[in-house]
């Protein structure tokens, strides 16, 4: 288990900064925001090679909408996520962050015959068939990621995406991945909820239950490493949340002291 931390989280103006930064405040990798990322790959091997901090991953940014009513919406996400997969095998990054739509259903109910949920899932199972396979050639994963219910309506819990992984079957090109915010609003009970997910969880986002850095919510983070130790996990957990108060890397420095507490806790 591994600390990173997202790029835009990170104090600094240019990415050398940033990742500098990240590594004093104890980080061991930087996640990416796919949005524009193809155009500045050159910049980012160039910083990534000199600095000690790995691309860990990258977190979405394709334009269009997979799950979209509209061929041409959905193409432009086809292409985009192609483009960012090998970006993302290039930069040898565990994988590309997918969330398959944010917020209502965009294609049509055809009930009683299916029910847009079901035509989303159907279509969803087909679309990761190809791109899976994509990543699995281009070195790199596919990270199925569950949002909670105010963000999407489709993969909300660890289950729903363990549901999608299992029925597309290529683990060497899609997996899932789990952010303790999301948890924390749709899981029961976390520790056995990454049990069940076991080895499908390849990547994970940290945040506490207020999506600030952990130590600021209630979130029990030493049950979660737990439970991350008790499946094999040994991928990278990125921060991805809001940073309370002015002085940014003391903040940035002050969680990872208390993430790392918090994996020694019950070690
Ligand atoms: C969105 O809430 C989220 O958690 C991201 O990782 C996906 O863009
Ligand atoms: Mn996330």
């Amino acid at each position: 288990m591994k600390l990173a931390c997202q790029e835009g989280m990170a104090p600094g103006t240019t990415l050398e900064e940033k990742l500098a930064n990240i590594e004093q405040a104890g980080y061991e990798g930087v996640e990416l925001w796919g949005g524009g990322l193809v155009d500045r790959l050159e910049e980012v091997k160039r910083a990534t090679k000199k600095a000690s901090v790995p691309v860990t991953t990258i977190c979405a940014g394709y334009r269009g909408t997979p799950l979209s009513n509209d061929l041409a919406t959905r193409k432009q996400a086809a292409d985009d996520i192609v483009m960012l997969l090998d970006a993302a095998g290039e930069l040898g990054a565990t994988g590309l962050i997918f969330v398959p739509i944010f917020g209502k259903a965009q294609i049509n109910d055809l009930s009683p015959w299916k029910s847009a949920e079901e035509l989303e899932r159907e279509l969803l199972v087909e679309l990761l068939g190809d791109w899976a396979e994509h990543a699995r050639k281009a070195g790199t994963l596919l990270l199925l990621e569950p949002l909670n219910r105010y963000e999407t309506h489709l993969i909300k819990t660890l289950r729903d995406a363990v549901q999608i992984c299992e029925q597309v079957n290529n683990p060497k090109g899609l997996k899932m991945m789990a952010d303790f915010f999301h948890m924390s609003i749709e899981e029961r009970d976390i520790p056995t909820s990454i049990g069940a997910a076991g080895d499908w969880i390849a990547h994970m986002h940290l945040a506490d239950s207020t999506r600030e850095l952990p130590g600021y919510g209630h979130t029990d983070f030493a049950a979660g490493f737990a439970a991350l130790r008790e499946i094999g996990f040994d991928g990278y957990m990125a921060l991805e949340c809001g940073i309370p108060g002015d002085d940014k890397l003391a903040e940035l420095t002050k969680s990872a002291h208390y993430l790392k507490a918090r994996m020694n806790d019950t070690e």
